[in-house]
């Protein structure tokens, strides 16, 4: 394999030493870009894209193609290639979000799920995964991902997007034996697809649990925490001669980052609801910080943008440990001409902020 030759989103993530903070922003292959909105018209539909390795390569690099600034790639697929291996039958209605065939509502339903193989059922996303980084032939890190199981279990069990998760709450309270069967299944899942991912390619992890914050903090705990623990104690933490690190990111988990920072992981992504240096404080040296701009900061003038990274780079203060992102992604109506300002700001100014 070719050696890397812009490694500072690895070396962040692990608080060695760089030049300037590295910057990525989640979603950043996606509909904001006109060269993806082409290539999905071109592919036909959003799983095409996902499921035929050469179309997921190609819109995986138009974002670093855009912005030489980015110092990471994301695999371009979807949380919910799982579910759909678990045989849900996922698809997407024109102009709305996910839908399942198939939901999950009983514990026969949960006992009957298959837990899939990642080689076999999931074989093409391994398959993208080599495709890119091969493409990528060093230029920056590939960052492989899944869903959290509680994040998962929600689109699961309501077939599709929700306001308030009230099937899957009403079955963790009403039958917690069931919904834990299948985080637990979930876990085994996740883990084989990310040590896949890994041995296909994949130089960090990234694990969305974008829906714990919504529970409360006993069962997020219990129903998310414990959960994605056990994903991280079964990682390959290590591949063809360098640290694999695993972020996990939980939105909307302000509350609960000092039990986060102790699931094991190299580092938490934060959204923009908490103060990064006071985050930075609180978790102290167990693991870097991924974020934290509130995506909504790009609809501004690109000076507002400037002054807002400014902003959180001198909050977070001197030193490596923080990779820049967004608090969540990047939403389709965004200028990429605001993206490409946000990008730039953060390697012009932080600089500052390192030896
Ligand atoms: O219309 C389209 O072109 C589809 C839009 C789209 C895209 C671009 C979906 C459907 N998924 C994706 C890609 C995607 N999804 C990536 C690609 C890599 C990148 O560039 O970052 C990643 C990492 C995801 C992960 C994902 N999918 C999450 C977790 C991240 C997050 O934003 O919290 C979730 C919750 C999903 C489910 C999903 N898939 C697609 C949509 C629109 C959604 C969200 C629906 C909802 O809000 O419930």
């Amino acid at each position: 394999m070719t050696a890397l030759k812009n490694d500072r989103f690895l070396r962040a993530l692990l608080k060695q030493p760089v030049d300037v903070t590295p910057v990525w922003m989640m979603r950043q292959a996606g509909r904001y870009l006109p060269e993806y909105r082409a290539s999905r018209a071109k592919a036909g539909d959003f799983m095409s894209l996902c499921m035929n390795p050469a179309f997921a390569c190609e819109v995986t690099m138009q974002p670093l193609d855009r912005y030489p600034q980015l110092d990471a790639a994301i695999l371009f697929s979807d949380i919910l290639t799982i579910p759909d291996a678990m045989g849900q039958g996922l698809y997407f209605e024109t102009g709305e979000g996910p839908r399942f065939k198939k939901v999950v509502s009983t514990l026969a339903d949960i006992e009957a799920l298959p837990i899939p193989d990642p080689q076999k059922d999931l074989g093409y996303v391994m398959d993208a995964v080599s495709t890119i980084r091969r493409e990528l032939n060093g230029r920056v890190p590939l960052i492989g991902f899944a869903g959290s199981p509680w994040t998962l279990a929600t689109y699961m069990v309501e077939g599709g997007s929700s306001k308030d998760y009230r099937k899957t709450k009403t079955m963790l309270y009403d039958n917690p034996q069931a919904l834990h069967l299948l985080l637990d299944k979930l876990a085994q899942t996740v883990t084989s697809y990310l040590n896949g991912q890994i041995m296909a390619g994949a130089q960090a992890v990234q694990i969305f649990d974008s829906w714990g914050g919504s529970l409360s903090a006993a069962a997020y705990q219990e129903f998310s925490l414990a959960y994605m623990k056990k994903i991280v104690s079964g990682l390959i933490r290590e591949h063809e001669g360098r640290k694999v690190p695993v972020i996990l990111f939980t939105k909307n988990g302000g509350l609960w980052l000092e039990s986060i920072a102790d699931a094991g992981a190299d580092a938490l992504g934060l959204d923009w609801t908490c103060d990064i240096g006071s985050a930075r404080a609180r978790v102290g040296d167990k693991v870097a910080l991924q974020g934290n701009m509130d995506p909504t900061v790009l609809y501004a003038k690109p000076e507002a943008i400037r002054t807002e990274v400014g902003r959180i780079l001198a909050s977070y203060g001197k030193g490596s440990g923080h990779v820049f992102n967004l608090g969540h992604g990047i939403t389709p109506e965004v200028d990429p001409e605001h993206a490409g300002a946000f990008l730039r700001a953060v390697h012009e100014l932080s600089a500052q902020y390192h030896e």
